[in-house]
């Protein structure tokens, strides 16, 4: 850091058709990705997994307390007990908590309680959230906007995915506090997202569904 803290932001204007050209391309890359849940077992070398958690970092976040933790699994007895506790839950939701106004929505999506991507994917990768810090005397103190700031950097972590060429999925097994505990984080740690990364498998299939338009999901004012 700098004496007084701060140092020249580095930014250099690109000419208008330039940013519409890359505006343009950045779009039509992120239009491509597509939630997968058939996953290869093909392995991915960890170095990829880093790169994608580190683009993942560089969301902003509340007074830039950077409140996550990617915790990255590929052992494959984690894995097993992953997807054993998170199958358990997920019976129980999909059989008895699930409120017929969810079953709706989830119906096109053809999910279920089996989930076999904790297993198969070479990586599954854990976003936990900390609601709390380590202050300098040692004493905890809050972090803020933690959940946005995760959502922001699990939407980098998703993007860097694949752009690199690899799928994954944004699973969210619910309850999820089993995680902590088979992970090993500590009390002020929450799983937000469970995220298996590989290649897909030869035969995957996704939902034949499609995004709203511009117009419905956005107004202007001029
Ligand atoms: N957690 C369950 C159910 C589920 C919920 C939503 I919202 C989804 O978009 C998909 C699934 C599961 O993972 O199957």
């Amino acid at each position: 850091m700098s004496e007084d803290g701060f140092i020249p932001l580095g930014w250099f204007e690109l000419p208008e058709s330039e940013m519409r050209a890359r505006a343009l391309k950045l779009f039509e890359t992120m239009d491509k990705r597509r939630t997968t849940r058939h996953f290869s077992s093909r392995n991915v070398p960890r170095e990829l997994i880093e790169q994608a958690i580190r683009c993942g970092s560089t969301a902003p976040s509340g007074a830039h307390l950077q409140p996550w933790t990617f915790v990255a699994v590929s052992n494959a007895e984690l894995k097993a007990k992953m997807r054993e506790a998170a199958e358990e839950e997920e019976r129980k939701t999909y059989s008895e908590r699930m409120p017929e106004a969810w079953q709706e929505v989830l119906e096109p999506l053809g999910t279920d309680a089996v989930k076999e991507h904790m297993t198969d994917a070479p990586w599954l990768v854990v976003l936990f959230r900390q609601s709390k810090r380590v202050r300098s005397n040692g004493e905890f103190g809050p972090t803020y906007y933690s959940t946005e700031s995760c959502g922001i950097a699990a939407g980098m972590f998703i993007h860097a995915i694949h752009n690199m060429g690899l799928v994954t999925l944004t699973h969210t097994p619910s309850p999820m506090g089993f995680l902590r505990e088979i992970l090993g984080r500590p009390d002020h740690e929450h799983a937000m997202l469970v995220m298996p990364v590989g290649y897909p498998a030869e035969d995957a299939m996704v939902p034949d569904i499609s995004r709203k338009s511009l117009e419905d999901i956005s107004v202007f004012f001029e």
